[in-house]
């Protein structure tokens, strides 16, 4: 079995500590990677006042971990700049918060150069190199410029935008011609792979061929989707852990006969979050009779907050929350419970159990694994229901979702009607089908596909290369 070197912004070593502290990307990859021998790559976390090249290696629950630290500079322009300022917002269809700073592109491309300068020397010929999301679109570009012939594939956590979004990014072109250095690129759902192909055919005039792949500036990529999914049965036993059952049966005693609906986000503009309140607030208007039958605990932790987007984001939440909360709670009961501390995964097990109703409503999101949490949270015999935006990638796969349109607050408030009203016996149906889907399309599938299209991508091209090996040696 070839070597699998995984590069990724961040890199947050295997364990259950580490991995409750990041997002998805970083709960993916920690559950990907444990039985695969490997190296997995990035960024410390940490800067440094000058780069220095150094490398820091260390073991972690069978997994190689190799890290770097990078410059204040480097850090603002190309991880707070260009990732986050400019690709995230854009990417999330947000371009009045998108940042077009040339020097955020600088930035990036340097950074994405010293990612390459600093792997080259710890890759192997057999090695397969999959590299993750926006932060590093044009590292497979340096590494071939420094001579990597491995197959290399690169992998979009987020969605790709549609191409009149695109057209608005000064250097589009360069970037997308990034793509087509990787062998295989991968998105979450056929929208986003269609987003990219109409993108590459109409906008460049590249063009599709029968396998798939797409060909532009003279090079061809297949692009694929691949939905991630969770360690959906490791995950459903930690609700059965110590601190799962304490933290299912704390919430059950403070729910007091209550429902509960249940929100858990990175306190992110994408996510939705002012517009489920909002809509709750609706709810709580138009059907008056549900105020203290029911309650909205909405877990969100802060991510990014040197960002002002982000900030804003933050003072908004509570904002809303306070006034909702101020005009209509009552000596024994709120509406709203607005929690922003990190939870381990056994606390999140327990609390997604406890939950009568999940709300999932992000305004644009590639995938979302709080959703796909949710269900494999649930009490078999008495789920609650997911509420899920149909701009989730999840829910191009989770259709017995209880599927909502977050921008409309009565839509919203529609479904969480229906969630609160909906027999057992639906309830269960819709939940057996759910978790077939979350056990099937779990994270090792998600990376074995991925990992097996490389492969093929691999032995095609050594099958393409031996002809025209031997033609020459005829030739000679
Ligand atoms: P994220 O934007 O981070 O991921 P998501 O997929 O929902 O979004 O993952 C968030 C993760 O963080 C979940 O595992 C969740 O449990 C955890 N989390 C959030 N708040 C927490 C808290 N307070 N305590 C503990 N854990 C918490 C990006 C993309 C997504 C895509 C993933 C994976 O934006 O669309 O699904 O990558 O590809």
């Amino acid at each position: 079995m070839s070597r699998l070197i995984v590069v990724s912004n961040r890199v947050t070593p295997p364990g259950p500590e580490g991995a409750s502290s990041q997002g998805g990307l970083a709960m993916a990859m920690s559950a990907a990677l444990r039985e695969y021998s490997g190296i997995w790559f990035g960024w410390s976390g940490q800067s440094t006042p000058e780069f220095t090249g150094e490398i820091s290696m260390q073991s972690a629950g069978g997994v190689t971990v190799a890290t770097m630290d990078l410059e204040e500079q480097d850090i603002q322009e190309y991880y707070n700049g260009y990732a986050n300022g400019t690709l995230w917002p854009l990417f999330h269809y947000r371009i009045d918060l998108t940042q077009y700073e040339r020097s955020f592109g600088a930035g990036y491309e340097r950074v994405n150069a010293r990612f390459a300068d600093m792997l080259m020397p710890l890759i192997e010929p057999d090695d397969l190199i999959w590299v993750q999301d926006y932060h590093l679109i044009p590292l497979g570009r340096a590494l071939r410029e420094r001579g990597a012939k491995n197959a290399i594939g690169f992998f979009l956590h987020i969605p790709w935008p549609a191409r009149e979004l695109m057209a608005t990014l000064p250097q589009h072109r360069q970037l997308v011609e990034a793509m087509f250095h990787y062998d295989v690129v991968g998105f979450h759902t056929d929208e986003w792979k269609n987003a990219f192909n109409n993108y590459v055919l109409h906008e460049v005039g590249g063009m599709q061929l029968t396998d798939g792949s797409v060909r532009a500036f003279g090079r061809t990529t297949l692009p694929r989707a691949f939905p991630i999914g969770i360690d959906a049965k490791g995950f459903a036993a930690l609700k059965q852990s110590d601190a799962g059952i304490e933290s299912y049966t704390r919430m059950i005693e403070s729910k007091a006969g209550r429902k509960m609906l249940l929100g858990v986000d990175r306190l992110d503009y994408s996510k939705g979050i002012d517009e489920r309140l909002l809509a709750y607030e609706r709810l709580l208007n138009d059907s008056p009779e549900l105020k203290r039958q029911i309650f909205m605990l909405q877990i969100s932790t802060a991510t990014r907050t040197e960002l002002d987007a982000y900030q804003d984001i933050f003072a908004r939440l509570d904002s809303i929350s306070g006034r909702i909360n101020g005009s209509m709670a009552e000596m024994d009961w709120i509406p709203i419970r607005n929690v922003h501390r990190m939870h381990s995964r056994e606390e999140l097990a327990g609390i997604y159990r406890a939950a009568d109703v999940g709300l999932v409503t992000p305004l644009r999101d590639g995938m979302n694994l709080v959703a796909k949490e949710f269900v494999a949270g649930q009490d078999e015999d008495d789920p609650g229901v997911l509420v899920l935006s149909r701009f989730a990638g999840a829910a191009s796969q989770m259709r017995e979702a209880l599927i909502v349109n977050p921008f409309s607050q009565e839509d919203v408030a529609d479904g969480i009607r229906r969630a609160l009203a909906m027999p057992k016996d639906e309830r269960k149906r819709r939940w057996r089908a759910l978790m077939d889907g979350v056990e099937r399309d779990d994270v090792v599938a998600w990376r074995d596909s991925f990992v097996q299209a490389l492969e093929s991508a691999r032995d095609g091209g050594r099958k393409k290369r031996a002809p025209r090996i031997a033609a020459t040696r005829g030739e000679g």
